[in-house]
């Protein structure tokens, strides 16, 4: 694949370094319009974050319903020294997706002595502010901050110590369970010989806990999901009723996923720019599916991405998985 050159910032102060690969904006328009033409309506889940959106995320952190944040939370403070255990010596810790930066630093103060942290994160200002953060609270670590979009082709900077990749939060059941094989195998030939990946990972269980996880009572997770079309109002000149459409989350047990969508109330024409898009009265706009796994289930994925999986660790009411996956040695491709 071609990769993208890095380029010269010249933001590096004591010891941080900000790598910026300048990854490129993929048109929210051209991805809502061919979404919107689709017999099935269906605009990509990354398109929830734009700057509000990333607030009202977190928001959803703090909702006493939105179960996940808490309980891996519980798990790195409870066992953060027997992961860093099995992280061992001389890594780099390697955050994908490191939005604000909070749990990695329940690792970063198991670790004795991490060779380096590079946190990755699309969204250039919050990158560098936690970066400055992290780098300001810790003065003996050495903060490469990379700006790029993880999924995608570049060189990862070549910095001292082992690579080991934190995939927290359960991003990765964003991704249907091919894609996420996919992006594990990925990830696998990028981290190398010794490299090492810490996966959370959100557990199947009672539907109706995961039901109210994405239907909270104070309607912060529908304000999230409606903000998608408030966005295309705001950079496409859209002509969204936001009050025509609500908010629809549903846990599947036999697809093993949430589905999230936004429903048209009632028959409507939307306006964007020059095109004219037609809803029926309870037609359904796809907007996200978010899976949950059994840990056994999630283990045989790691291993056909060509992971060897170890361990994994459970929160005290078994809601949530941290797993700890390696490179195997004998396996290990040439990047
Ligand atoms: C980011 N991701 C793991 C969240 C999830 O739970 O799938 C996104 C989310 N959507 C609605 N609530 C949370």
């Amino acid at each position: 694949l071609p990769t993208t050159p890095e380029l010269t910032t010249g933001r590096d102060a004591g010891n941080l370094r900000f790598h910026d690969f300048a990854p490129p904006m993929e048109s929210f328009r051209a991805a809502v319009l061919e979404g919107l033409s689709r017999a099935e309506k269906a605009i990509p889940c990354r398109f929830l974050y734009d700057a509000r959106g990333s607030r009202l995320f977190d928001l959803i952190c703090e909702q006493p319903e939105y179960y996940p944040t808490l309980a891996e939370t519980r798990i790195l403070e409870r066992h953060g020294d027997d992961i860093a255990a099995w992280i061992g010596p001389d890594a780099q810790l390697i955050e994908l997706g490191s939005g604000s930066s909070v749990k990695v630093e329940l690792l970063l103060d198991a670790m004795a002595a991490p060779a380096g942290y590079m946190p990755i994160d699309i969204s250039r200002e919050h990158l560098w502010t936690a970066a400055a953060r992290i780098a300001a609270r810790r003065p003996g670590l050495a903060v490469h901050a990379v700006c790029a979009d993880y999924a995608q082709a570049f060189d990862l900077p070549r910095i001292p110590g082992r690579r080991v990749a934190f995939f927290p939060g359960s991003t990765i059941g964003n991704f249907d369970p091919t894609e996420a094989r996919n992006f594990l195998a990925l990830w696998r030939e990028r981290l190398g010989a010794g490299g090492a990946m810490i996966v959370g990972v959100d557990l199947k269980k009672d539907p109706a806990l995961i039901n109210r996880a994405y239907n909270d009572a104070a309607g912060v997770t529908a304000a999230f999901s409606l903000n998608l079309l408030a966005r295309a109002n705001r950079e496409l000149g859209a002509e969204f009723r936001l009050d025509g459409f609500a908010h629809h989350a549903h846990y599947d047990p036999a697809e093993g996923r949430v589905e999230i969508h936004l429903v048209s109330r009632r028959a409507q024409s939307v306006t964007i720019g020059d095109r004219i898009v037609r809803f029926a009265a309870g037609e359904r706009l796809h907007i996200e599916n978010s899976y949950k796994y059994d840990a056994e289930a999630f283990a045989a994925l790691a291993e056909e991405a060509g992971f060897a999986w170890r361990t994994v660790w459970f929160d005290p009411d078994r809601l949530f998985s941290v797993h700890f996956l390696s490179v195997a040695s004998d396996r290990v491709g040439t990047h």
